[in-house]
C-alpha cells in the first residue's frame, strides 16, 4: 500500500463553527472521516495532519521524505504567504496536490496567489470535500 500525507492548515479544525456560506456546515472530524473513507477505498495508506503553526506544517512536510509517496495539503491561510511550506515541499520532492474547499480563484485578491501550489502537480478548489478525494484518486494512480 502507497502511503499519502493529508496536510491541513491553520483553522481547518474551526469547519463547520463558523462561516457555512464558504466552508459547509461540516466539521473537521467530518472531513478525517471522508478523507479516510476515501483513502480506503483507494487503498491508500493515509496519514492526516493539522496545524496552526506554520513551522509545525514545515516539520510535517520534511518528515514525509523517505516515508511517505505523496502529499495533500490545503495549506489554508498559509497558502498565500508562506514561502517556507513551498521550499519545504520542493526539499522533499514528492509528487503532491494541492486542494481548497472554496474556489479561491473566485475571492479576494490576495487568495489568487499560491505558493505551495509552485510545489504541486495539481491544483483542487471549489469541490468541498470532494477535492480531498479527487487529490488521493490523482496520487493512487501517480505513485
Ligand atoms: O478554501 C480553502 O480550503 C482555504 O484554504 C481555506 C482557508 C483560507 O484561508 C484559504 O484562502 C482557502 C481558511 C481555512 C478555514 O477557515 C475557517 C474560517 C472560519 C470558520 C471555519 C474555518
Amino acid at each position: 500500500m502507497k502511503n499519502i500525507l493529508v496536510v491541513n492548515g491553520p483553522n481547518l479544525n474551526m469547519l463547520g463553527i463558523r462561516e457555512p456560506a464558504i466552508y459547509g456546515r461540516q466539521t473537521y472530524a467530518d472531513l478525517l472521516a471522508y478523507i479516510r473513507e476515501a483513502a480506503s477505498a483507494l487503498s491508500l495508506n493515509v496519514t492526516c495532519f493539522q496545524s496552526n503553526s506554520e513551522g509545525e506544517l514545515v516539520t510535517a512536510i520534511q518528515q514525509a521524505y523517505g516515508k511517505m509517496d505523496g502529499i495533500v495539503i490545503n495549506p489554508a491561510a498559509y497558502t498565500h504567504t508562506s514561502v517556507a511550506i513551498l521550499d519545504a515541499l520542493k526539499a522533499v520532492a514528492l509528487p503532491a496536490v494541492e486542494v481548497h474547499l472554496s474556489a479561491v480563484e473566485t475571492r479576494e485578491a490576495f487568495r489568487q496567489v499560491s505558493y505551495a501550489g509552485m510545489a504541486c502537480e495539481k491544483t483542487i478548489t471549489g469541490k468541498g470535500f470532494a477535492g480531498y478525494q479527487e487529490a488521493l484518486a490523482y496520487l493512487a494512480q501517480r505513485v
